[in-house]
């Protein structure tokens, strides 16, 4: 009984731990300039925190061991493959521009954004890889209303996929 009552535990704190980025004091909503694409003098899109020099992990070796690097703050590289079509919120990064298998980036507190518009450009991006289970109501909200995809979904509709949560992120145009 005592152990039940711990995985129930568990359960809520997840889910709520799930929900609690929109809640973050430091949320905010994507503004018109947030969702266009305008790139600097640089060639480049910067958002939230400017990108340090922690360690650069590919993407190859996040698919092939994520939980050694769960929990580390980590820079990858790759490109767009779909991102949040309604805020700019999240993007699906793999290594190729059709990648099937990809992390989806999320960004920090939900407190910066990509532009709308951002698929196929590519990405440097900076914070920590954890493997989370998003709940069946979670799924469903990012394919109706965000556009995203799952390569694969359980049977009771939750997905279990590696998260990144991107302290600070900056697109280039990709070639
Ligand atoms: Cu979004």
């Amino acid at each position: 009984m005592k152990k039940l009552v711990f995985l129930t535990f568990i359960v809520f704190t997840l889910s709520f731990n799930a929900f609690a980025q929109e809640n973050s004091p430091n949320a905010k909503k994507a503004t018109d300039a947030d969702k266009v694409v305008a790139f600097d003098t640089d060639g480049k899109i910067k958002r939230g925190a400017e990108i340090g020099d922690s360690k650069m992990v590919s993407l190859d070796k996040i698919f092939k061991n994520p939980d050694k690097y769960a929990g580390k703050t980590v820079r990858v590289k790759g490109f767009v493959v779909r991102s949040c079509k309604m805020e700019g919120c999240w993007a699906e990064l793999g290594q190729e521009k059709d990648s099937k298998q990809t992390v989806r980036v999320k960004m920090k507190d939900h407190a910066f954004f990509i532009p709308l518009k951002s698929a196929g450009y590519k990405v440097l991006t900076e914070g920590i890889f954890s493997i989370k289970t998003l709940s069946k109501e979670e799924v469903a909200h990012l394919i109706e209303e965000d556009g995203a995809k799952f390569e694969k979904i359980n049977k009771n509709g939750t997905v279990t996929e590696i998260s990144f949560l991107a302290s600070g992120i900056e697109l280039s145009k990709g070639d």
